[in-house]
């Protein structure tokens, strides 16, 4: 067995760790929330060689996918999500009516393991409070440590990137941050009533179809969608949240080229 010495097991947490740190204060990408939306993004811009960093509240990142339904850890996904899950090894089921059924371990580990080994790097634990706006555009976001956020009088530091996604899931954390300073969104104000009742089928084509750039540098993908917009919810289907990151990816994509 190698030898321990425990001073310098702390040394390669540390040391490693900085490292990434230092290196991912600037990006082309910043994703806040590591959910399935969030994810799906990373990976596939992360693919395609674009510098990727998500930032995570939560010690474990996949967001909503863990507890499937009622926390039966099952997922349901419409066949349109089937070919990229399948590109990503992640196994679906055919149950029936173009739905399949899909194990929510294998795709919250899946979509994480492949976003990291595609590239992007993912620091858990961060919690994303505001953004940094410089002449009307989005420049980068302000984040502290979870633990910290919130409790303690400790001030933020920066991540910047060319592009930000709000990729927050129900709470559309930038979207509001930008609300509450009312700078003009390209989208209408829905400040009071956020999402809608649940409505599956108007729920999952809104997040895919309405995911867009929503004020210069700043993206919003998945849930953040609905919840910027006033779209239904869903409940427990997520072909949406995975066409809704692989449309952004392309935007952001296409957007980060000019
Ligand atoms: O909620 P979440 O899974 O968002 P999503 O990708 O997918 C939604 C579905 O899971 C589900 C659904 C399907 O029908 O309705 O809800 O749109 O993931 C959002 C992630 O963002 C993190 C949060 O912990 C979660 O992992 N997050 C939220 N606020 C912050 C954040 C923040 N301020 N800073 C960093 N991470």
């Amino acid at each position: 067995m190698t030898r321990l010495d425990e001073v310098e097991i702390s040394k390669i947490i540390t040391s490693t760790y900085h490292e990434t740190l230092l290196d991912r204060l600037a990006s082309d990408v910043v994703i806040v929330g590591g959910g399935p939306s969030g994810l799906v993004a990373a990976f596939l811009l992360a693919r395609a060689g674009t510098k990727v960093t998500i930032l995570e509240k939560r010690l474990s990142p996949g967001g909503g996918i863990w507890g499937g339904g009622m926390g039966m850890n099952v997922a349901v996904v419409q066949e349109e999500a089937v070919p990229l899950l399948t590109e990503l090894a992640i196994r679906c089921r055919s149950a029936r009516d173009g739905l399949y059924a899909v194990d929510t371990i294998e795709l919250s580990a899946g979509l994480c393991l492949k976003a990291v080994q595609a590239g992007a790097a993912l620091l858990n634990l961060v919690t994303v409070e505001d953004l940094c706006v410089r002449q009307g555009r989005v420049h980068g976001v302000v984040a502290n440590r979870s633990m910290i956020y919130g409790a303690l009088p400790v001030d933020p530091i920066v991540f910047s990137g060319r592009a930000v996604l709000d990729a927050t899931g129900h709470e559309a954390v930038l979207v509001q941050a930008l609300r509450k300073r009312r700078l003009p969104l390209k989208i209408k104000d829905v400040t009071e009533c956020g999402e809608g009742p649940l409505d599956a089928q108007q729920g999952e084509q809104f997040v895919v179809d309405q995911a867009d750039e929503v004020f210069p540098g700043l993206w919003i993908t998945g849930m953040s969608v609905s919840a910027a917009l006033g779209g239904p919810r869903m409940g427990p289907i997520f072909g949406g949240m995975i066409l809704s990151g692989q449309r952004i990816a392309q935007q952001i994509s296409a957007a980060l080229a000019n």
